[in-house]
């Protein structure tokens, strides 16, 4: 075998030595935190991901979340599907999105992609990243100070180690009472049980989820929660989208193997 083509599926140093003939391995999605990257280097095994084509994507399911979650949508077509409509009226939502301050936790492609869309909504933006780019949005050195700052976060760093449980108790607690969690990068970003508990005691919000801490498995205290809005990690999940993505795997494939180049290795 000369080429391996992945949809999540973990490889690491054991899988890799016995595909001892592998030349590449290209992965259908942004995210390659499944992949042990330095291992495939080291046996000169070059690594392809599936950046920039999903971006608008994710982009508005991020916002999909975030209006879901301020204006309580998904509880909204709840009772209306229970047939409660004709007795009462759907309450108020306690809080609104134009004039809410974004905070994005890594400031990327998609990133970029939220923030264009949160000033189209009457946002104001901040970001997070572990370095300051050339961007018309305040930058936050620690993510700390950015939570104290704003009152909405979208997460969109990658997963891994470098970057599990950053968002913690400590800064859902600075996003405060009218805070909204947005998670569309990866579930291993938040601690999710601090996320429950403040969910719960009133602490944030709300949050709206697609990426989870043991994918497919949801806690069962998220579901109880009415504050939270839960998609089954669909955020680049369109055919258009999800065709764009198979096709830059295909390209990657077809380029290393004719040209000997990558199109889009990572980094
Ligand atoms: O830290 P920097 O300057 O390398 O900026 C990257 C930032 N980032 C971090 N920020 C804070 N702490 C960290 N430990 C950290 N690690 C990375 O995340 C960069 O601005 C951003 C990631 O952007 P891109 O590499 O352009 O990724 P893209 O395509 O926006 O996708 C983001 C993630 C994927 O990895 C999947 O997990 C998910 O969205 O679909």
């Amino acid at each position: 075998m000369l080429g391996v083509a992945t949809v999540g599926a973990p490889i690491g140093p054991a899988l890799l030595d016995r595909l001892p003939g592998v030349q590449i391995v290209a992965s259908f999605g942004v995210g390659y935190d499944t992949i042990d990257v330095a291992a495939a280097a080291a046996r000169g095994v070059v690594v392809t991901n599936t950046p920039g084509v999903l971006d608008d994507e994710v982009a508005d399911t991020a916002m999909a979340l975030l209006l879901m979650a301020v204006r309580e949508l998904g509880r909204a077509e709840r009772f209306l599907r229970a047939g409660r409509w004709v007795q009462e009226s759907f309450p108020l939502s306690p809080s609104t999105l134009a004039g809410r301050r974004l905070g994005v936790l890594g400031l990327g492609r998609i990133g970029e992609a939220v923030a264009r869309r949160a000033e189209a909504f009457g946002m104001t933006v901040g970001y997070h990243n572990r370095n300051r780019k050339d961007v018309p949005y305040r930058y936050h050195p620690t993510l700390l100070g950015m939570a104290a700052d704003v009152d909405t976060l979208v997460v969109l760093v990658p997963g891994g180690a470098a970057t599990h449980h950053l968002v913690d108790a400590a800064v859902l607690a600075a996003l405060g009472p009218d805070g909204v969690l947005v998670n569309v990068g990866r579930g291993s970003v938040v601690d999710e049980s601090a996320l429950v508990t403040a969910l719960r005691e009133g602490t944030i919000l709300a949050a709206g989820l697609d990426v989870y801490e043991d994918e497919p498995h949801v806690a069962a205290e998220l579901l109880e929660l009415d504050n939270a809005v839960l998609l089954p990690h669909v955020g680049s999940g369109s055919e258009p989208t999800r065709r764009a993505m198979g096709r830059l795997v295909v390209d990657n494939l077809e380029s290393w193997f004719e040209k000997g180049r990558a199109l889009t290795p990572v980094p």
